[in-house]
């Protein structure tokens, strides 16, 4: 059974994830938007995937009985200055995810919960690999540059990180 502070740390990690879904998506509207075509479907993708983490959260407290409640978010940014801004926004939104799972997991270790730190490793991990990810699509992106057919290259270098992960990642979109 969790603890109170539990639940609600729980919970608003729940609507963390949400928010996150849909900053996704609206980064994926706007790449479409701008004919960004294999930067759209990785990040359609990458909202199911926060998606997923999400409903990984819900499933792990209705196990301990708890009731997962799915707060309101705010509307994500709608503009982004350029694909750059964008991908560093990205970038900066997880090193804030893995914060607060890395407080979750201070939060288990100290009460001590050990099924729910348990629980947190996959987090753990994932948000290692997801730094991983932004952080070398950044570089591939200040690498390639975004002047001339920059953008072309990027979005299609993109596009194939979409195709890939479409193997790897079971609830990865199309
Ligand atoms: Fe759920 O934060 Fe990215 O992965």
């Amino acid at each position: 059974m969790l603890s109170a502070s539990m639940t609600q740390r729980l919970n608003e990690q729940i609507n963390f994830e949400l928010s996150s879904a849909l900053l996704y998506l609206q980064m994926s509207s706007w790449c479409a938007h701008h004919t960004l075509e294999g930067c759209a479907t990785f990040l359609r993708q990458h909202a199911d995937e926060e998606m997923a983490h999400m409903r990984r959260l819900v499933q792990y407290l209705h196990e301990t009985g708890a009731l997962a409640i799915i707060g309101g978010v705010p509307a994500p940014l709608t503009e982004f200055h350029s694909l750059t801004a964008l991908f560093d926004q990205i970038y900066a939104h997880e090193q804030t995810l893995t914060r607060k799972i890395n407080d979750l997991v201070h939060l288990a270790n100290t009460e001590p919960d050990y099924a729910t730190l348990n629980f947190l490793q996959w987090y753990v991990a994932e948000q290692h690999q997801e730094e991983f990810l932004f952080k070398s699509i950044l570089d591939k992106i200040k690498l390639i540059g975004t002047e001339g057919q920059g953008l072309f290259f990027i979005d299609r270098e993109i596009g194939a990180i979409a195709q890939q992960r479409r193997q790897q990642v079971p609830y990865a979109s199309q």
